[in-house]
């Protein structure tokens, strides 16, 4: 952890208290994602038929666990291994930003850029929604941030936006339809960061996916 991170930090939560942000929680946001029903809408709002989703089978997709305070970097949690750099950093305390939904986010350039992967139990050959949040960190430029998301292995979305001039987060719900392969084996989900590999940006949370029955 550099001592720059460590300033940009203190520099992050004097700005939120300053500007009385700290108190200004996503909340509207996270209720939207939570109910199943808002999901259905915004899958079918994509031109997606009338949708009927099953129960949510991305394990610690809000990165809850384990309760932390302040940060820390992880090779594992519950349900998300570390496949390339030092690990998955996870932000409670609104140390740099409020989180989407719970009390906790993660942030992708840990102390670096780190890919994250969880093995989810699927069914072969069906649909299914993902849903994620994505925020720049604030204060942090288009060249440090983005993120790909992986399905077993292929790139299925891309999401890039600049924190600079951000006090606090900004989350942008994306919703990305996929589908199964034939094999039976858990799909594997990964999260890449993308930009510079200089331990801030990328922030990560409400990760969810519902199987589609049309
Ligand atoms: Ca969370």
């Amino acid at each position: 952890m550099t001592a720059l991170k460590y300033f940009r930090r203190f520099f992050s939560i004097s700005l939120f208290v300053s500007t009385g942000l700290l108190l200004c929680a996503n909340s509207s946001l996270a209720d939207t994602s939570s109910s199943s029903q808002a999901i259905v809408n915004k899958c079918s709002a994509q031109g997606y038929a009338q949708l009927k989703l099953t129960n949510n089978v991305i394990v610690n997709g809000s990165f809850e666990s384990p309760q932390i305070h302040g940060w820390s970097v992880f090779r594992r949690i519950k349900g998300w291994r570390t496949v390339s750099g030092p690990g998955i950093e996870i932000q409670a305390d609104k140390v740099a930003g409020t989180p989407f939904h719970g009390l906790q986010h993660a942030e992708l350039d840990s102390d670096a850029n780190s890919v994250v992967e969880q093995m989810v139990l699927t069914q072969p050959l069906n649909d299914y929604c993902l849903v994620f949040a994505y925020s720049p960190r604030p204060d942090v430029g288009l060249e440090s941030e983005g993120l790909r998301v992986w399905v077993n292995k292929k790139a299925v979305h891309e999401i890039k936006r600049s924190g600079l001039d951000l006090s606090d987060t900004q989350w942008e719900v994306v919703f990305v339809r996929i589908k199964t392969t034939a094999s039976r084996k858990p799909t594997s989900l990964r999260f890449e960061p993308l930009g510079n590999s200089d331990s801030m940006g990328v922030y990560l949370d409400g990760v969810e996916m519902y199987a589609i029955r049309d």
